[in-house]
């Protein structure tokens, strides 16, 4: 047979022909308007942010909000939506690489309104959606990079990040890329079955390490870190044995039934916001029972109600944040969608409790009501002359 004659050897032939003029300047614009991958990465096309929009493209943003394509405009907003999709740090069953965008499609049957915190998310706060970081998901520390890179424009640039996981690896670059924008102590608030301070997983800094290496940076002292929830038959014990070393504190479901709530959480803030400046939370959906959240990699029963978990988080957040990840969702292991549902409500109720509080965005002054509805029943009134 000749060679020649086939299609295959045309093909071959054929590519080198084919233009890529547009191609280029695509990968130049999504570079310029993406920003520069961090240091490590070797291939300097791959932009920091995931331009492309196959990510969030199928699930639209969180809450339907703006997608900040260029991310040189990110900076006067209130919230930014930050996707993290990496499972290559899990150590059992992947998936939660799905986890922003199963979170971004629960996300829109919210409409932003809440009854009970009477805060309507759309008028409060400016929230931009930046797409998905660019992670390695073969080398979890160029995607840690990454992440500390994203996560610290985010801070630069004064918004509040709300960080879609991913598995609990991105906790360590979470608080990298905070740290050095906190001009003293950062305390921790983590909610998980899991203690996550081994330090290291299978040889590598995997999602059962993050608050060991957290906890390494100089100003996110272990004595700061709370851990909400720790118990069961996944942990590991050598998570235990640093967190017992290094001061961090445990609170388990036991605990917060013989204590109640309202007292496990004054304990918790005492601690996470001793002489520190900034409170993180981390919120790991195993945290919760897998009755209610089956859509995750290491499930746990036994685990926290929602509903105990969204007065804990209430509680938590009239304090102030300095931002927030919620990981673990794994949708290829969730039922009805009802882990990222919940996952969607963590972050909402965080949202509208930091806009309640005072501590994000602008609620509405009594006077300024009152100018407000003074101000539209003028209009009206001319409006009829
Ligand atoms: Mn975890």
């Amino acid at each position: 047979m000749d060679r020649g004659a086939m299609q295959g050897t045309r093909m071959l032939l054929r590519e080198a022909e084919l233009p890529g003029t547009r191609t280029k300047e695509r990968i130049a614009r999504d570079l310029e308007i993406g920003l520069e991958s961090a240091w490590s990465i070797k291939d300097r096309t791959i932009p920091l942010f995931n331009r492309v929009g196959r990510t969030y493209s199928h699930s639209g943003t969180f809450l339907g909000t703006r997608f900040l394509e260029d991310m040189r405009e990110l900076g006067g907003q209130d919230v930014a939506i930050v996707g993290v999709p990496l499972d290559t740090g899990t150590t059992y069953r992947a998936g939660t690489r799905f986890g922003p965008q199963a979170m971004r499609m629960m996300s829109s049957g919210a409409s932003g309104y809440n009854f009970e915190l009477g805060v309507d998310l759309r008028e409060s706060l400016t929230i931009v959606d930046c797409g998905d970081v660019n992670v390695i998901p073969a080398n979890l520390e160029k995607a840690f990079d990454q992440i500390d890179k994203a996560v610290a424009y985010v801070h630069e640039r004064g918004v509040f990040p709300v960080i879609l996981g991913g598995d609990h690896s991105i906790g360590y670059p979470d608080i990298r890329g905070l740290a050095p924008y906190i001009d003293g102590n950062i305390g921790i608030i983590h909610f998980d079955r899991h203690t996550d301070m081994s330090e290291s997983s299978l040889d590598e800094r995997m999602h059962g390490s993050p608050f060991f290496h957290a906890t390494n940076i100089p100003n996110a002292p272990a004595t700061n870190l709370v851990q909400i929830g720790i118990g069961g038959w996944t942990g590991n014990r050598g998570g235990v044995r640093n967190a017992r070393e290094r001061g961090a504190t445990s609170l388990t479901i036991t605990d917060i039934d013989r204590w109640g709530v309202d007292r496990i959480i004054e304990t918790a803030l005492d601690i996470a916001w001793k002489d520190a400046k900034a409170v993180f939370l981390s919120f790991d959906i195993d945290s919760i029972d897998p009755a209610f959240a089956p859509g995750t990699g290491t499930p746990e029963s036994g685990g926290l109600t929602p509903r105990e978990a969204l007065r804990m988080l209430g509680l938590i957040t009239k304090e102030g944040l300095a931002g927030m990840e919620v990981v673990e969702v794994s949708p290829p292991y969730d039922v009805g969608d009802v882990t990222s549902l919940l996952g969607c409500r963590v972050i909402l109720d965080v949202l509208g409790t930091l806009v309640e509080a005072g501590k994000l965005g602008h609620r509405e002054t009594t006077v300024e009501r009152e100018s407000r509805l003074a101000d539209e029943a003028a209009k009206a009134a001319a409006a009829s002359d």
